[in-house]
């Protein structure tokens, strides 16, 4: 008897952490090229094909998720990729156009990035979710 119940409990316990190791993080569509806090216990990620931002046009998808790892409908987002003058090179400040997508919280986004290198996606939103404003560094090849 305390077989099966040992059974039961062990077949109960591995579809929980299926159900929940597929869910973790795996909302953002594509590869993550960069995820952190954006405020209000949301997270946001940047997330491509690739998984890595390159010089010029190109697409991708900034999703905010709660702590379940569920989309959350922020409202209005902007996101200018910032890059410090150095030396003789003036500040760069390359900012994304969005659109949204079926999945409230996932967000399309284009952007045109100047060069490669070292850049802050200065990231703001507006909405249902509340007020936020922070910044994710990224690599750009
Ligand atoms: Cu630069």
């Amino acid at each position: 008897m305390s077989k099966y119940i040992l059974v039961f409990s062990l077949v109960v316990l591995s579809i929980i952490a299926v159900a929940c190791g597929s869910n973790s993080n795996n909302t953002a569509p594509g590869k993550t090229i960069k995820s952190g806090p954006a405020g209000n216990n949301l997270t946001a990620t940047i997330s491509n094909a690739d998984g890595v931002l390159k010089k010029g046009q190109q697409e991708f998808t900034l999703t905010f998720t709660d702590a379940s790892g569920k989309p959350v409908d922020v409202g209005a987002v902007g996101l200018n990729n910032n890059m410090p003058a150095m030396g003789s090179m003036p500040v760069m400040n390359n900012a994304a156009t969005f659109t949204t997508t079926n999945t409230p919280g996932v967000y399309r986004g284009k952007v045109d990035i100047e060069m490669a290198g070292e850049w802050q996606s200065q990231i703001t939103y507006e909405g249902p979710a509340g007020k936020g404003k922070f910044t994710l560094p990224v690599t750009v090849q």
